[in-house]
């Protein structure tokens, strides 16, 4: 199902009017303050985020899944979806797969239909946390970090295999999360689950293509509840830094114990060259992988403020990549990744409007309340209608959500893939 730009041009037409009032009203006032409205703009029309294949569809818990009709039942309908988020908010131009749950099977009719989108392939993901079908190992104990070096070796196997995959569509770095761990004191001796775990990411590392990337994920724990190899920002460094220049740790939001300081290990990562790119999500508790921004929005506007600072002063790291991890249990999916869309968006125009030097300064003062004035000036501004205007400029919907609903996407995939499809992953 393909959304027709001039159906969402049609959709637009009534709201142009207090789009145009309200952006002229905040071009205006931030113009008076020095900012380059323009500028601001474009960066947010240049801010592409990879959409998870595995997100696309009712997730679940143990507790249950409530599937969602018309859940895609292929890849291709996945890159169905994703270019229908992206036909409706220009931000949402790539798309990160897990291999096994995404095998590709025609690489060239997925290719020519994610162009047919303008969407691209950004990190694949391996996947040592379940035993592939029929297989002589099990992961059931660990992977990378498994006590058999036969396990081992087939989980570095695997990870070569998803390289040659994700190369074939054009994807140019790979995640590895390791569910890795004990869930009792005593099961495994962390440091040979630690040493076993860095000897085959080196191995791992080495057939990585020149131009690709590595991003290590860590999480404090899940499926393990005892502890897990890869568990903190500090592991995932150590472990980047002994693999090499070409490894880089990878921030999942939800991967924190509660109230962990997200912005301060983001500014550390991006002062060591060492942050590879981020897994959007927001939890109150756990690893919820809730809407982005749904629960704390401010904490997510820190974390931009600490991003936009490090891409304007430290040149040894590299563009982060940009992804959302969600899983849907009780919202439409597709609703449910527009929303987090606007969210990322929105914590980014925000952010942008820090007056960096201006907090520089107040910093130096130690004019502590001075700082939060500045910092809370951005994020009490009200930046939506520059989310619009990006969005207008390259035929993107003003209001994504409204749009998905007066144009009928659910029933239409409803119509086209029954009540029942039920897509793979999470
Ligand atoms: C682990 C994780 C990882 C993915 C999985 C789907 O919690 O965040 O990024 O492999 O979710
Ligand atoms: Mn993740």
């Amino acid at each position: 199902m393909k959304i027709d730009k001039q159906h969402i041009e049609d959709t637009n037409q009534k709201s142009l009017d207090s789009h145009r009032a309200s952006f002229g009203y905040i071009a205006n006032r931030l113009t008076q303050k020095g900012i380059e409205v323009d500028d601001v703009v474009q960066k947010l029309a240049d801010f592409q985020v990879a959409i998870p294949s595995w997100a696309l569809g009712a997730g679940g818990t143990r507790f249950g899944r409530f599937g969602f009709q018309g859940e895609p039942r292929t890849l291709k309908e996945k890159i169905d979806d994703v270019g229908a988020i992206h036909a409706l908010t220009q931000t949402a131009g790539a798309i990160s797969l897990h291999i096994p749950w995404d095998l590709p099977e025609d690489y060239k009719a997925i290719k020519q239909l994610a162009a047919s989108h303008s969407i691209v392939f950004d990190a694949v993901n391996s996947n040592t946390f379940q035993d592939p079908k029929n297989a002589a190992v099990s992961y059931r104990y660990g992977s990378l970090s498994h006590t058999d070096e036969a396990v081992r070796q087939h989980a570095v196997e695997h990870n070569k295999k998803v390289i040659e995959i994700g190369n074939e569509l054009g994807s140019k770095s790979l995640t590895v999360w390791l569910a890795d761990g004990a869930s009792f004191p005593g099961q495994t001796n962390f440091q040979t689950a630690l040493n076993q775990t860095q000897k085959s990411l080196r191995e791992i590392y080495i057939t990585l293509p020149g131009d690709w990337r590595l991003f290590i994920e860590y999480k404090p724990y899940e499926p393990n509840f005892y502890s897990t190899v890869i568990q903190d920002w500090g592991t995932s460094f150590m472990l980047a830094n002994e693999c090499g220049e070409k490894a880089f740790t990878l921030v999942d939001l939800g991967h924190h114990l509660p109230n962990t300081n997200i912005e301060q290990i983001v500014s550390t990562l991006m002062l060591k060259g060492k942050l590879g790119g981020f897994h959007f999500n927001d939890s109150k508790y756990g690893d919820d992988d809730l809407t982005v921004g749904s629960i704390k929005p401010y904490a997510l506007f820190l974390i931009f403020n600490a991003l936009v600072y490090g891409m304007e002063n430290n040149p040894q790291n590299p563009y982060p990549a940009w992804m959302i991890d969600a899983s849907h249990n009780i919202k439409d999916p597709l609703e449910d990744i527009i929303q987090s869309l606007e969210a990322i968006q929105e914590a980014y125009a925000k952010a942008l409007l820090v007056d960096q030097k201006l907090l520089n300064d107040a910093q130096q003062d130690h004019d502590v309340a001075m700082c939060q004035e500045i910092l809370q000036e951005a994020y009490r501004t009200d930046v939506r209608p520059l989310l619009e205007k990006s969005r207008l400029q390259h035929g993107g919907a003003l209001h994504p959500i409204k749009a998905y609903r007066s144009l009928q996407v659910r029933k239409r995939l409803i119509d086209e893939r029954g009540m029942d499809s039920v897509a793979s992953g999470l």
